[in-house]
């Protein structure tokens, strides 16, 4: 690496964007940002009124901690699924029936940054039935039904902060996994001194089986060194049997991780054989370990949340199961690993690297058999760079990050500081195009492009800047994403679309796969909620002590009972909603003068609870939220509350 080149990858990353952004702004302040847009742009991603778009694309809402669903080719939002925060939009985490997802070991934890949303796989294919997707701040795991578009379970991770390295998947579905980006000293709350770092503090990989719905579970965690641990991803053909997950800061820094986690020529990339390691905890090799963490589901007929403790983990140290991890040497602070869809290459992305570094999985295989090993890790030997390469890409751009693959032997990679998509051969390693983006990109998506069964006629680049690509808004802007053509031989730019929060990654997947499994209301008759009613009839205000239960009923066009009398103040009043209509898109909503709460919105055959204790006696208004027929603004009623 020439010297010029090193400064501008260590000292210069935020001014060497800066100076990209600054040359592009001067040259187009006027008008908006660079314009790249060919002839037939607007009819590629036009989708008449009525006409339903090609694919749904899930990206992460990054620090909303949601999921944004956009319709593709159209960039339309079609969906903001609530996952790991509040969302009084609904309700979800306000609710009583929903307030159990969102509990830890820290306790009632209503917000998060969402990164990698990952959908359920059989076969290395993507089967339409989940999407998985990783809280980053408290590490959790979450569950998606994708006929509900809905979050149905979360599991949190012990031993764990941070998690990164989340939730990808095995090609068998079994598992998704999850490692901690920071080290920290293991079991709860180890009040350890940070300058012990090198001794006390310690990396996880977690596997967390995933096959059962409501049933995730951490089935073991492999201890490893106190690195960072960064993204994963698992081998497929060749390679299946294996994870591999990027690790950065083989320094140790806990300090000015910056300059200090930067100073190696390589880092490493972990290649862990899962077989192996299943092997070896089924041979009692793992240590139970003591560790609070909780796993929250939502109960399929009551549609109510719970939660449970769960208090000890199976950790698995590399040293007493020999062959199950081992060291991919890899230039420079990797961040992405990914695998071709054929499971031979694995290819890194050196964020500070010049080349984009691609392993074998056949001389993986072989390396290890040959025991062509350059040294030990704390029990983990360290593979010979050159008998694991399978080649280097020369001089693709700066700053490469992710790559994501068409199916038809091409890899595209992302480029944070020079803002540009790659595209390239894999095999012969040869750039064969390059394509701006605007600005800094980071993750890209190509349907099904981490799986064995691409989908490559699109490529979506999510970018961390937007600075003059839309009309601005103040200090903030909305973030950018930008839908490519990658279906001809040169990459097409074809649409600009904002986005919620910041997305750093997506899956897709083609409509037809799902769109006709959804769910369109849900069957009173079957209802296990504890509070619901199956009809008006059932309407009722029940007494218990200091608290009152108000079962009530929302139909077009008015709440059963309306008024209600008899509330004291120091009462706890709970309002039992359920939308008793069975019928596709008819929702009510349910709000109360002064709760300081949320909104309820109730889907079709549905009972959410809104939890309120009156703070002063009087009249107060309650009224339905979603305009639900032409009598919506009549659907209200009254509460009164007196002096106790
Ligand atoms: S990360 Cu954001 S650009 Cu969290 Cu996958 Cu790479
Ligand atoms: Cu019910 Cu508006």
């Amino acid at each position: 690496m020439t010297s010029t080149v090193r400064k501008l990858l260590t000292g210069g990353i935020a001014a060497t964007a800066g100076a990209t952004l600054l040359f592009a702004c001067q040259a187009t302040a006027t008008k908006g940002g660079p314009n790249l847009v060919t002839g037939d742009a607007a009819s590629r991603v036009y989708v008449a009124p009525g006409q339903h778009d090609e694919y749904y694309s899930f990206l992460s809402g990054g620090f909303s901690g949601q999921v944004a669903v956009y319709a593709l080719p159209s960039g339309r939002l079609i969906k903001h699924i609530p996952v790991f925060s509040q969302h009084a939009e609904n309700g979800y985490g306000y609710s009583e029936e929903t307030k159990a997802m969102l509990q830890t070991s820290y306790g009632f934890v209503p917000w998060d940054d969402s990164h990698h949303p990952e959908l359920s796989q059989t076969a290395g294919e993507v089967n339409g039935k989940w999407l998985f997707i990783n809280a980053n701040n408290t590490p959790r795991v979450a569950r998606i039904d994708l006929t509900q578009f809905e979050t149905s379970e979360i599991l949190e991770l012990p031993n764990s902060a941070g998690g990164h390295a989340s939730p990808f998947t095995t090609p068998d579905g079994r598992y998704v996994v999850s490692a901690t980006r920071f080290s920290v000293p293991l079991g709860s709350n180890a009040d350890v001194s940070i300058d012990s770092y090198k001794e006390n503090f310690k990396g996880t990989l977690s596997f967390i089986t995933a096959d059962q719905p409501g049933k995730m579970d951490v089935a073991f965690q492999i201890l490893m060194p106190g690195y960072n641990y960064d993204l994963g991803h698992a081998g497929k053909g060749p390679s299946e049997g294996w994870f591999f997950f990027t690790s950065y800061n083989s320094e140790q820094a806990y300090t000015k991780l910056e300059t200090n986690a930067s100073q190696a020529d390589k880092d490493y990339i972990a290649a862990v054989n899962y077989r192996k390691a299943e092997a070896c905890v089924a041979e009692g090799k793992a240590q139970p370990t003591a560790v609070t963490y909780y796993h929250n589901f939502m109960d399929e007929k009551s549609r109510v949340a719970t939660s449970e403790k769960k208090t000890s983990v199976r950790l698995l140290d590399p040293k007493a199961c020999p062959g199950m991890v081992y060291y991919l040497p890899t230039p420079k602070s990797p961040h992405g690993v990914d695998v071709d869809p054929t499971g031979e290459y694995i290819v890194a992305g050196g964020k500070l690297a010049t080349v984009i570094p691609v392993h074998s999985a056949k001389k993986l295989l072989a390396a290890i058999e040959a025991r062509a090993f350059e040294k030990e890790i704390d029990g983990i030997p360290v593979l010979k760079y050159d008998a694991i390469l399978a080649g280097e890409v020369q001089k693709p751009g700066l700053g490469p990050l992710h790559t994501e693959f068409d199916g038809r032997g091409n890899a595209y990679t992302s480029h944070f500081i020079s803002s540009e998509v790659v595209k390239w051969k894999l095999g012969t390693w040869e750039v064969l195009d390059r394509i701006p983006v605007y600005y800094s990109v980071g993750h890209i998506m190509i349907p099904g492009g981490d799986s064995r069964k691409p989908f490559g006629k699109y490529l979506v680049a999510m970018n961390k800047i937007t600075k003059d690509r839309y009309l601005p808004t103040g200090a903030e802007l909305a973030q950018s994403a930008q839908l490519i053509d990658i279906s001809g031989d040169k990459m097409k730019l074809l649409l600009d679309f904002p986005t919620i929060g910041e997305p750093h990654y997506a899956q897709a997947l083609p409509a037809s796969l799902i769109k006709d499994k959804q769910v369109k209301f849900f069957k009173l008759s079957e209802s296990t909620h504890p509070h619901g009613i199956k009809g008006e009839p059932e309407a009722a205000i029940e007494r218990t002590g200091k608290t009152v239960h108000v079962k009530m009923a929302a139909i077009r066009s008015h709440f059963a009972p309306d008024n209600i009398e008899g509330i004291q103040l120091g009462d706890t009043v709970m309002f039992h909603v359920t939308n008793v209509e069975q019928d596709w898109d008819i929702l009510h909503g349910f709000a109360v003068l002064g709760a300081n709460n949320a909104e309820l919105i109730l889907q079709p055959g549905e009972t959410r609870t809104l939890k309120w204790v009156p703070q002063r006696t009087g009249i107060y208004p309650f009224y339905c939220t979603d305009f639900c027929s032409a009598l919506h603004q009549e659907m209200s009623g009254y509460v009164r509350v007196s002096p106790a």
